[in-house]
């Protein structure tokens, strides 16, 4: 077996229960299970530039090398370009994208040192998988500098059609580079579909199958929905976090439901229309009124970035808003918390909770979703409410779909959630643990890898 070689930009700390983020826990899992080089930043900036050479470190069957990147390089690349530009456009945000030309010299300039750094560290037989929007020119750098491995990449994000990709500057280029990889894998159909659109549209290039035929070679573009190691997520529900099982203890005394919703505190994950959809429960469902609660975990991210402060304003306005107004001398209708949880709580967490919310305005695919059904038990199962403009809904079928721009929809399929009888919970619940275990973490690294090492990719199953 060839060595596994990843590069993102972030190397995630495999030691610690505490990684947000679902790069971190899909690519964690992955090189759990095969071993090989993890490659990224370390997250530290410094004034001058270092040598190329990462720092090693070997975890397990892992060896991390990172590099630290520069304080312009910060700002121009990870806080410019990657998250002010190409975030919100590949999640169909065009309002909030803040471009300046630096940011793109930037993006060029950081894609240049991580192949400096990668090729102080790659073997004539490695295998290299890059992942995510930060890296899209990753392997034409490789490539420029004598690079002959076979390069794969994997976009966590949607992609976006021709029409919203053509408002990235430079875009042409962009899509150019991405065809220097051997293999580019999406989480949906959706995506897919919408790379065939551009590359057809825009660039004149066929796409045969999965195949697309650039002069003497050939790329394969597929799908290839991210999936999580779902026992082990759920032996950390099953054996529970005490605090949660006391506070779970107290509130089937007092007959109270919970609807819980994890997210990084992102914009593109719909958190203030979850909270005024759960406030239109409240209007809607009087009856309610006591007897359910909104846990929100919303994890700080990016908080340098002037949307990320805006959103969180606005959140902690609406819980106070909506407490201000339901809330009784002994029940907090919305719990609202901006900070991390250790991994184990929030398995039993979603374990105690009768409700997933889960409502993304856009979203590549959110781990949470199938987090959420592969801790539930099946002789008490809760109900997931997906958004469908999460990539998850192309295949978590039996989860009650929402529009999250429609508050009383939402409100409604709340309802519906809360009250469903057991055993239509106990039937969506079993189809829906069959689908996340036939595609899980496991699954997602061998069909990726069969695509990258052996040239082979079957569309069939996706
Ligand atoms: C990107 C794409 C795609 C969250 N809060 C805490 C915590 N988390 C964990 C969750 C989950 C992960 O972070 C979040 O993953 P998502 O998939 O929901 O979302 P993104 O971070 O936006 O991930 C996404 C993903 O990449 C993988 O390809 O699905 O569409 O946007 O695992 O549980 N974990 C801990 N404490 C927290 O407070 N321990």
């Amino acid at each position: 077996m060839n060595r596994l070689v990843i590069v993102s930009n972030r190397v995630a700390d495999l030691s610690s229960s505490a990684q947000a983020g679902g790069l971190a826990v899909g690519v964690g899992d992955a090189l759990r299970q095969r071993g090989g080089v993890w490659l990224g930043w370390d997250g530290q900036t410094l004034k001058y530039e270092e040598p190329p050479e990462p720092r090693i470190r070997k975890i397990g069957p892992v060896t991390q090398a990172t590099i630290p990147l520069t304080q312009q390089d910060y700002e121009e690349f990870y806080l410019g370009f990657s998250n002010s530009v190409l975030w919100p456009l590949f999640h169909y945000r065009l309002d909030l994208v803040d471009y300046k030309s630096d940011f793109l010299d930037g993006y060029r300039r950081v894609n240049g040192k991580f192949a400096d750094a990668l090729l102080t560290v790659l073997q004539p037989d490695d295998v290299i998988w890059i992942h995510d929007y930060h890296l899209i020119p990753l392997a034409s750098e490789l490539r420029q500098r004598g690079c002959t491995q076979r390069i794969g990449f994997f976009l966590h994000i949607p992609f976006p059609p021709p029409e919203i990709m053509a408002a990235v500057p430079k875009h042409r280029w962009l899509v150019e580079s991405l065809l220097d990889f051997d293999v580019i894998g999406f989480q949906t159909n959706t995506d897919l579909g919408n790379l065939q659109h551009y590359v057809e549209d825009q660039l004149g290039y066929q796409m045969n199958g999965n195949r697309i035929k650039i002069d003497d070679r050939e790329v394969i573009a597929g799908c290839f929905p991210i999936g999580i190691d779902v026992d082990a997520f759920n032996q950390m529900a099953q054996q529970g976090n005490e605090e949660v099982q006391i506070e779970m203890h107290r509130r089937r005394v007092l007959g109270r439901q919970q609807i819980i919703g994890v997210d990084r505190l992102d914009y593109t994950k719909g958190l203030p229309d979850r909270l005024r959809a759960f406030g239109r429960l409240l209007e809607l469902f009087p009856e309610l009124r006591k007897n359910v609660a909104l846990m929100q975990i919303a994890t700080p991210t990016r908080e340098e970035v002037e949307a990320y402060v805006e959103i969180r304003k606005e959140l902690e306005a609406l819980s106070g808003a909506i407490n201000g107004r339901f809330a009784d001398f002994n029940w907090t209708p919305v719990r609202y918390m901006y900070g991390t949880v250790p991994r184990d709580a929030l398995a039993a967490l979603f374990r105690a909770s009768q409700v997933g919310f889960v409502t993304p305005l856009r979203d590549g695919m959110n781990l949470v979703a199938k987090e959420y059904v592969a801790a539930q038990s099946i002789d008490n199962p809760g109900v997931l409410v997906l958004s469908k403009f999460a990539g998850a809904a192309e295949e978590l079928r039996e989860a009650l779909i929402v529009n999250p721009y429609d508050s009383d929809d939402m409100a409604r399929t709340l309802c519906h959630a809360l009250t469903m009888p057991l055993g239509e919970r106990q039937e969506r619940q079993q189809a829906l643990i069959d689908r996340i275990r036939k595609k899980d973490a496991r699954w997602w690294l061998n069909t990726f890898m069969d695509a990258l090492e052996n040239n082979q990719y079957t569309p069939a199953n996706c």
